[in-house]
C-alpha cells in the first residue's frame, strides 16, 4: 500500500515482493535509473547557464541533431545501469545498434534488457521547455550466461516487467509501473531525495484536452482528422482544448493527471508515425493501461504489436479510455467507406 511522503527507497523495498523476479534485481535497476535521472536533472537544469546545450555536431540514427545534453543524458543512464551489474543489453534511441555488457563474460548472470529514449523531447532544451527520459524493462528470452542478441530486444510490450519516465520539468518526477498500477515521485533536490507524490496515478476515463500536432493537419488520415473535428464540435462536452507541449513524456504526464488523449498517428509523409514503439509507445502504453488508460495505434493494442527492427516507429493514440476508443471508432469507421 502506497504511503504519501514515502522515500522511492522506501516504496521498493516494502513492494518488492509483488515483482515478480527476484526482488533485489528490481530494486537495484530502479535505483540505477533513480541515479541517473538524479545526475542528468542536474544537467538539465543548468543547461541554460553553459555552453552545453547547442548541437554535438553529430547527427543519431534518426538523422537529427544530437543536442550535447542528449549524448551526455545516454552517457549517465548507460553508465549506471552498466555499473550495478544488472542488464545484459541496452537499446537507446542515440544508439544505431543494442549494447551487449559484459557479454564475453560467462559468468554475466543479468536477465534484463533496459530499452531507453535518454532525453525525449530534447529539440526543446534550448527554449527552456521540460523534457523527459523514457524506459522500457524486459527480461531476456535467451539464455542467462550467453551474449544478448536482439531477439531480447524485439519482444512484445505485453512482455515488459517495468516502464516509466522521467520528467524534468518545473519538478523533477520518477513515473513508473512494475505491473502493479502507476506510482509518482517528486525529488527534493535539496536533499536528492524522490518522495511517493502521486500514488496510483490513473487517467480520467474522460478528459478535455487533445495533443495532437496540427500542423501536419492535411497530411492526416482521414480517420484523425474526423476526430479532430469531433474535438472542436460545440456540443454539451466539447469543444475539447488543444494542448501540445512537443514534448511526449510532458503531453502524456498532464494527460494522466487532467485526462486527455496523445496522438502521433501515421501521415502521408510519415506512414509509420514519428514515435519509435521499443522506447516510446510501449512504456507509455504499458503505463497507460496500468493507469486505466488506453493505447494502440490507431486500431490495435501497441503491446499486442511483434517489433521487427530496434527503432522501428509506430502511430500512437494514448490517453484517457473512452477518448482512445472515440478516436479508434473514426479511424475503424474511415476505413469502411
Ligand atoms: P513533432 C520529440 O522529438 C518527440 O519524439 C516527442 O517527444 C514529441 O511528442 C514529438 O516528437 C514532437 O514531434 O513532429 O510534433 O515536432
Amino acid at each position: 500500500m502506497a504511503k504519501k511522503n514515502q522515500t522511492l527507497g522506501e516504496f521498493i523495498i516494502e513492494n518488492q515482493t509483488e515483482f515478480k523476479y527476484s526482488s533485489g534485481e528490481l530494486s537495484r535497476l530502479i535505483n540505477s535509473i533513480r541515479l541517473a535521472a538524479k545526475v542528468v536533472n542536474h544537467e538539465v537544469n543548468k543547461a541554460g547557464l553553459v555552453d552545453i546545450i547547442g548541437a554535438a555536431g553529430e547527427t543519431n540514427i534518426q538523422g537529427e541533431d544530437q543536442q550535447k545534453l542528449d549524448v551526455y543524458a545516454n552517457d549517465k543512464f548507460i553508465q549506471t545501469l552498466t555499473n550495478r551489474n544488472i542488464v545484459c543489453g541496452i537499446g537507446s534511441e542515440e544508439n544505431d545498434d543494442f549494447i551487449a555488457i559484459n557479454s564475453s563474460d560467462d559468468k554475466n548472470q543479468n536477465k534484463y534488457v533496459v530499452l531507453i529514449d535518454p532525453l525525449d523531447g530534447s529539440s526543446n532544451i534550448d527554449v527552456n521547455v521540460s523534457v523527459g527520459t523514457i524506459f522500457s524493462i524486459y527480461r531476456r528470452v535467451t539464455p542467462v550466461g550467453t551474449p544478448v542478441t536482439i531477439d531480447d530486444f524485439l519482444q512484445k510490450g505485453d512482455q515488459q516487467v517495468a516502464a516509466g519516465y522521467v520528467i524534468y520539468g518545473t519538478s523533477t518526477m520518477l513515473v513508473y509501473t512494475t505491473g502493479h498500477g502507476v506510482n509518482g515521485f517528486t525529488l527534493n533536490p535539496a536533499i536528492g531525495t524522490f518522495y511517493l507524490s502521486h500514488p496510483n496515478m490513473q487517467f480520467p476515463e474522460v478528459g478535455r484536452i487533445y495533443s495532437i500536432n496540427e500542423g501536419n493537419y492535411a497530411h492526416f488520415p482521414q480517420g484523425v482528422k474526423d476526430y479532430i473535428k469531433y474535438c472542436q464540435e460545440e456540443k454539451e462536452d466539447r469543444p475539447y482544448t488543444s494542448r501540445y507541449i512537443g514534448s511526449l513524456v510532458s503531453d502524456f504526464h498532464r494527460n494522466l493527471i487532467k485526462g486527455g488523449i496523445y496522438i502521433y498517428p501515421q501521415t502521408s509523409k510519415a506512414p509509420n508515425g514519428k514515435l519509435r514503439l521499443l522506447y516510446e509507445c510501449n512504456p507509455m502504453a504499458y503505463l497507460a493501461e496500468q493507469a486505466n488508460g488506453l493505447a494502440t495505434d490507431g486500431f490495435q493494442r501497441i503491446m499486442d504489436i511483434k517489433p521487427t527492427e530496434l527503432h522501428q516507429r509506430v502511430p500512437i493514440f494514448c490517453g484517457s479510455r473512452k477518448m482512445v476508443e472515440k478516436a479508434k471508432e473514426f479511424m475503424k469507421n474511415s476505413q469502411e467507406k
